[in-house]
């Protein structure tokens, strides 16, 4: 079971243009500031923050209650003049917990009006989220040969293949910089991480490296899954031949 609260700006749209047309800049360092501010206090309780094209973000917050998201919402008025709302959703797979949210947003499903909370909010705390940290192996000889917006149309079309592939599988992936992704896995997904990269490898001659990570929160799940990612990094470093997939237990 994941439960995913997911955040966006009210009425944002709107308001940038009533900012003048002088205003990239000033949404920038909003959108920048929000996004550390989150993530400082989600995973001050242990989450981890995806960011979702800039202005909106995807939490998985299991283990999280409504109060929990109550007191988050309050520090983040007493900081910033924009107000955010909170869809909450669960359910036995990340993208079908992404479709719950969606649902209570659509629906106005009220968990707290005053804290404009919406959804269905269940803080299961059993070891379930399961997240799966890609990265692509030596980018830097890619670097000595392509410049960096050519790099950046290589990681954004490989992003654009496991976004397409993992929502198939239930699943949500997030770019998360460099040459990083994460995808917020279901237990098929898991199963079809050697599959993707063997795609990739076909058709791009790209070579992945995938870390895999189980936890009761999502912050112990991206640890591990780094972890397991470094670990791949440790083994082909020392000579052997490296595994293309690994995931340690905790
Ligand atoms: N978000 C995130 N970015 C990282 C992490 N580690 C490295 N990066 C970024 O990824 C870029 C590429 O670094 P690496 O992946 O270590 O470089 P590489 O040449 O591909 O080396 P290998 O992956 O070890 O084969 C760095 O410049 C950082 O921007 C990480 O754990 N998380
Ligand atoms: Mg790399």
């Amino acid at each position: 079971m994941i439960q995913l609260s997911i955040l966006k700006i009210n009425d944002y749209g709107p308001w940038t243009l009533t900012q003048g047309s002088d205003r990239e800049h000033e949404l920038q360092m909003l959108q920048a500031s929000l996004y550390k501010e989150l993530q400082r206090q989600f995973s001050e309780k242990n989450c981890l923050v995806f960011l979702n094209r800039a202005d909106e973000f995807f939490v998985v917050s299991n283990g999280l209650n409504l109060e929990d998201h109550i007191e988050i919402q309050k520090n983040l008025r007493k900081k910033f003049d924009i107000r955010l709302s909170i869809f909450i959703g669960h359910a036995n797979s990340p993208f079908e917990a992404n479709l719950k949210a969606y649902e209570g947003k659509k629906n106005e499903i009220i968990l707290s009006k005053e804290h404009d909370i919406f959804g269905f909010e269940n803080a299961v705390s059993k070891k379930n989220v399961i997240i799966m940290h890609f990265d692509i192996d030596d980018l830097s000889s890619k670097r000595k040969i392509l410049s960096p917006i050519e790099i950046s149309s290589v990681i954004f079309s490989l992003y654009a293949k496991m976004l397409k592939f993992f929502i198939k599988r239930n699943s949500l992936t997030f770019f998360m910089g460099g040459d990083n992704f994460m995808v917020i896995a279901s237990v098929d997904a898991k199963k079809t991480a050697k599959d993707f990269i063997g795609l990739i490898k076909k058709e791009d001659g790209i070579i992945l490296n995938c870390g895999i990570g189980s936890g009761k929160t999502s912050r112990e799940a991206v640890n591990l899954a780094t972890k397991s990612l470094d670990t791949i990094r440790e083994i082909r470093d020392s000579g052997k031949e490296k595994p293309e997939v690994y995931e340690l237990q905790c």
